[in-house]
């Protein structure tokens, strides 16, 4: 995917479930097919979500209902700047986000984008519920360092469960 100037953003993305998020020339939104493929995204395996709505819940987020799961795939060099996730419709959902393969440090930072930021290191098998207060809070990832993974080889992914719509 794309940023609106065109260029390629750092990690690989897909998505699976009802919609996906995506990234082109005319901005960041969720589609229910893949432009790549003008066809439906894969749907979310009942595995994952499973896991989604369990870690969620033991968050205290009950009834979260996912549809849409994005897939980043990381590889060295790759790093995903500050953002804030606001294309939601739902900003009471939260996002589950778990990290699969070598692991990459997570910047955490507050409502404002010049808010300091902690660094947490997320590994394989990881489990973050961004919700609540917490939700609009600038985030994003460092540089990933090169290293092997026994499951991922030379990668990290990560998958994002929303509520998009
Ligand atoms: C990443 N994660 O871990 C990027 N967004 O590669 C995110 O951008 C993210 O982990 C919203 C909620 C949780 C996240
Ligand atoms: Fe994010």
């Amino acid at each position: 995917m794309t940023t609106t100037r065109g260029h390629a953003l750092s990690a690989a993305m897909t998505n699976c479930g009802p919609y996906g998020w995506v990234s082109d020339q005319r901005g960041y939104r969720y589609e229910a097919q893949d432009p790549s493929l003008n066809r439906p995204w894969p749907a979310m395996p009942a595995v994952l979500m499973d896991l989604a709505v369990t870690a969620a819940e033991q968050a205290g987020f009950l009834g979260y209902q996912p549809d849409s799961c994005l897939i980043n795939r990381y590889q060295p060099g790759a790093k995903m700047g500050l953002h804030q996730d606001r294309d939601e419709v739902d900003l009471s959902a939260p996002i589950v986000s778990v990290s699969l393969g070598l692991p990459i440090q997570f910047k955490w930072g507050g409502l404002k984008r010049s808010d300091p930021c902690e660094k947490i290191k997320l590994s394989h098998g990881d489990v973050l519920v961004f919700g609540g207060a917490d939700r609009l809070k600038y985030h994003g990832v460092l540089t990933l360092k090169a290293g092997e993974h026994e499951l991922t080889g030379p990668f990290r992914y990560n998958l994002t469960f929303r509520k998009a719509k």
